[in-house]
């Protein structure tokens, strides 16, 4: 199959190693939110494709042929995924631009390093070794780590690829097998990717992708009992509905979810390094990410000719088609994220907040004039009490505050429900670190943004989720950990003996 641009895709579910038709007709048909041209269609699954994706995937791991496989030879298998997807990463980038309407310059960059959390995993997978904890008496007590068996994974749609591949690496180096409902928004390179993998080596039944709405395919996955772990990127709301629906059978989640990243700028930072830094943090992928810089926190003898600088700099943003190499900012995803997007500008103005750029649709030429363009937007003179500061935009929407010294920035950082990604720019390393110590944040950054590595752990506090993505906190918990007691004594003692031991 190729994605070139002008090619339409048609994909089937992907289970049990091949592409199988739904059980309805129905198509999800996904439009670029650029030119509202179509790309391509997937199924608009059902819970009973739900259900023979996790019945293979159960079989998969009931057969051994992946959780009982040497971790060196799944290492092998990951690796050949890595070294494919490497090969073929033009096309992946291509079509998730296309899909989700963000400059190809910018999909090409994050899809570069995917192939490492590939790497990444089969290798630490061979040293995840159990302990030898003491224990009383003539015993040997050790642990080991065994996989959980089937897993559930559910994604978002503003980095298709990358959030489906950051879960299902890890996933598969601890030796699960895993079905992923990926977002109904953005199923294609999901799709595309399982059967690059099964070609890669994967054994059949291990990667199931099954697409389709979250409240019937994704619902399934959560109430599936042979699933025995979720891991979802998403909205609050859903991670409060999932958390819910496995509440009832008491099994595990990793939860990604939403933020609202503060920025905070101290005035020993040069000038264009906070500008370009804010600028970074606040509207790649037009603001659709989970820890897009969205509450920028400046110190007051800075902050005038930092907001300054820093709206001329979004004005200057080139807007276009995303496969324009010249492109740096694209299209939101759908109507209704353009829409939110407008209608918190809008009501930041009725709560006194002021425009300093943007604030509108963007005014394109045809046949970009039919896409989701927001205009990059900044809003000074807001309030830890507006609803645009309070809310996850998704948008390329940026609140900027002033702060006086460091108490107050700490106070302003931390008055939220959200406890993401954060970053701290100064050139006082002492005050950079006593400052990160006391944040809500589970991602933070000194003097950058965005920064990611397999290695990293990555994920949140409070309403942003729980569990981590990424390094061993990760392959740990895609594993179960069974305590083992061993009498080494020859002779055994019999509890119940009259005048025995025990009597
Ligand atoms: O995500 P959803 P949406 C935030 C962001 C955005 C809002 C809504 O603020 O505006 O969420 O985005 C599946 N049972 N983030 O609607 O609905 C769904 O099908 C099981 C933050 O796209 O949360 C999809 O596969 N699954 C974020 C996945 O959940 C369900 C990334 C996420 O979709 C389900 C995306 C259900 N009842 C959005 N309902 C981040 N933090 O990165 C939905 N799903």
């Amino acid at each position: 199959m190729t994605t070139e641009s002008d090619t339409i895709l048609h994909f089937d579910q992907f289970i049990d190693g091949e592409y199988r038709q739904s059980t309805q007709d129905r198509r999800l048909k996904i439009l670029s939110p650029a030119t509202g041209e179509l790309i391509g269609t997937a199924p608009d699954g059902t819970v009973d494709d739900l259900a023979v994706a996790v019945a293979a995937a159960s079989r998969a791991a009931r057969s051994d042929i992946w959780s009982d496989m040497d971790a060196l030879e799944r290492g092998h298998i990951l690796r050949n995924i890595a070294e494919m997807l490497k090969s073929r990463l033009h096309e992946f980038a291509q079509l998730d631009a296309r899909v989700t309407g963000r400059p190809i310059r910018e999909m090409r960059a994050q899809l570069t390093r995917l192939p490492e959390w590939f790497h990444y995993f089969a290798g630490i997978a061979r040293g995840l070794e159990g302990s030898v904890p003491p224990f009383k008496g003539d015993y040997l007590n050790y642990t080991q780590i065994t996989p959980l068996g089937v897993v559930g994974l559910i994604t978002s749609w503003n980095h298709p690829l990358l959030i489906m591949l950051k879960k299902l690496s890890v996933a598969l180096a601890a030796g699960n097998t895993v079905v992923v409902k990926p977002s109904e928004l953005a199923p294609l390179s999901p799709l595309l990717f399982a059967a690059m993998a099964t070609e890669a080596g994967l054994p059949k039944g291990v990667l199931n992708v099954v697409s389709g709405q979250g409240a019937t395919v994704g619902k399934a996955l959560c109430d599936a009992s042979e699933v025995a772990k979720i891991d979802l990127t998403g909205g609050t709301q859903t991670g409060r509905v999932v958390a819910r629906l496995v509440a009832e059978r008491l099994i595990p989640t990793t939860m990604e979810l939403g933020g609202k990243a503060p920025v905070v700028i101290f005035d020993d930072t040069p000038l264009d390094e906070a500008v370009a830094g804010a600028t970074f943090a606040s509207f790649i992928a037009s603001g659709q990410t989970c820890v897009s810089g969205a509450r920028i926190l400046v110190q007051g003898s800075i902050y005038d000719a930092f907001l300054e600088r820093f709206a001329q700099r979004a004005k200057t943003l080139r807007l276009g088609h995303p496969m324009d190499e010249a492109t740096q900012m694209g299209a939101l995803i759908s109507q209704r994220q353009m829409e939110r997007s407008l209608d918190y500008v809008a009501s930041a103005v009725e709560e006194g907040a002021r425009i300093v750029a943007g604030g509108r649709r963007a005014a394109l030429p045809a046949p970009l004039d039919r896409g989701f363009f927001v205009e990059p937007t900044v809003l000074a003179d807001t309030t830890p009490d507006m609803r645009v500061v309070r809310e996850e935009i998704f948008g390329p929407v940026v609140c900027v505050m002033r702060f006086e010294d460091e108490k107050h920035a700490l106070d302003l950082a931390n008055n939220h429900e959200f406890g993401l990604g954060a970053s701290v720019w100064t050139r006082d390393i002492g005050r950079a670190h006593r400052f990160v110590r006391k944040l809500n944040a589970g991602i933070v950054w000194i003097n950058d943004h965005h920064k990611n590595d397999p290695a990293s752990i990555w994920g949140g506090f409070g309403s942003s989720g729980h569990g981590k993505e990424n390094g061993w906190h990760a392959l740990r918990a895609y594993g179960k950990e069974q305590n083992v007691v061993v009498r080494l004594s020859a002779g055994f003692a019999d509890w119940y003996e009259d005048g025995g031991r025990y009597g």
